[in-house]
Order: C-alpha cells, then sequence, then structure tokens
C-alpha cells in the first residue's frame, strides 16, 4: 500500500483524472483518492516512481507521501 499526497485536485473530474492515471501506470492496482485530504492510496503492485510521473502527467503534483 503507498499513500501519497497530490496537490490540485478540486473537484470530481480530479478524482477521475487521477484514479485513471494511476490505473494506466499500475494495473491491477486499486487506487483510492479522497478529495478533501488529498490522499492517493495505492492498493496492490505499483512502482512508486510510474504512478508519481503519471500523476504529475495528468497535471497534479505529488508533494510527497501521506503517513
Ligand atoms: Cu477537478
Amino acid at each position: 500500500m503507498m499513500k501519497l499526497k497530490v496537490a490540485g485536485m478540486t473537484c470530481g473530474g480530479c478524482v477521475k483524472s487521477v484514479e485513471r492515471a494511476v490505473t494506466a501506470a499500475a494495473p491491477g492496482a486499486r487506487v483510492t483518492v479522497d478529495l478533501e485530504s488529498g490522499e492517493v492510496a495505492i492498493d496492490g503492485a505499483a512502482a512508486k516512481q510510474a504512478v508519481v510521473s503519471a500523476i504529475e502527467d495528468a497535471g497534479y503534483d505529488v508533494v510527497g507521501e501521506a503517513a
């Protein structure tokens, strides 16, 4: 389980974009996005660098790992 703190998500559309980006970078992983806290949880096999790049390519900023 990896948890990232992502800045720039403001609505349900952003949540969907991030979910899509992470799913594309980590096929088979389960993605949970908490819009309020800006936390993106990824459950399953995922390469952190690939996931971070995918989120940033989608237009959001990964600001760190969530506790
Ligand atoms: Cu949005």
